[in-house]
């Protein structure tokens, strides 16, 4: 028998994706140069303009589970990094906002078999929430740390993936994007064979 887990160490076959709320973005920008600290420090080319992250910035938590999830069925991804920052305020808002995030985040992963990262702070002020945004400690690089664990045990729990290396349904975001359908991930049958 065997015991899988992921390892930090060889990164450099892997792309990330990284989609940021901007809502209470003196938060969510802190979270994401934790994250990209914490990329770079494992090896990953963090340049928007390199081969091995992209960014897609939305206007909120909420929107984050729909773009991740198309991300993520786009095939070009090992993992895709959600990062955002709901704060309670006086209104119930924050927690239809909270929940849908948590359920759609959770929801993409399991309907496109990626790895996609709950990155997204809940705090009760906005001190809190800075706190954990690199005051205190940086949950950003908390993040990464899971997205490149993740990104290194699936590689091993999908062999295949390492020849196929992205190449079902994507050269590029933009024409993957297009083609991206639920339609487009493997069947149960093609993985195992
Ligand atoms: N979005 C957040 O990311 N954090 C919040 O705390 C928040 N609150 O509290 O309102 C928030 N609201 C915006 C929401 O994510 C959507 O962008 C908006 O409702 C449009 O769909």
């Amino acid at each position: 028998m065997t015991v899988f887990e992921g390892s930090f160490t060889q990164t450099e076959p892997f792309r990330f994706a990284l989609v940021i709320g901007r809502f209470n973005d003196l938060v969510t920008t802190k979270l994401l140069e934790g994250c990209q600290d914490c990329l770079k420090r494992h090896g990953v080319d963090t340049n928007p303009h390199g081969s091995q992250v992209d960014y897609v910035w939305v206007p909120g938590s909420f929107e984050v589970p729909l773009v991740a999830r198309q991300l993520a069925l786009s095939g070009s991804y090992d993992a895709v990094i959600c990062l955002g920052a709901v704060i309670k305020g006086q209104t119930p808002h924050f927690d239809y906002v909270s929940s849908e995030v948590a359920k759609g985040i959770s929801a993409a992963a399991f309907q496109t078999g990626v790895p996609v990262i709950f990155g997204v702070l809940t705090a009760d002020t906005m001190q809190q929430a800075l706190e954990r945004a690199g005051i205190k400690s940086n949950h950003g690089w908390d993040y990464a740390m899971n997205a490149l664990e993740m990104a290194s045990l699936m590689r091993q729990l999908r062999p295949n993936i390492g020849q196929q290396q992205y190449s079902s349904n994507s050269a590029t975001l933009a024409g993957s994007l297009k083609s991206a359908s639920l339609n487009n991930l493997p069947a149960e049958s093609e993985e195992k064979a």
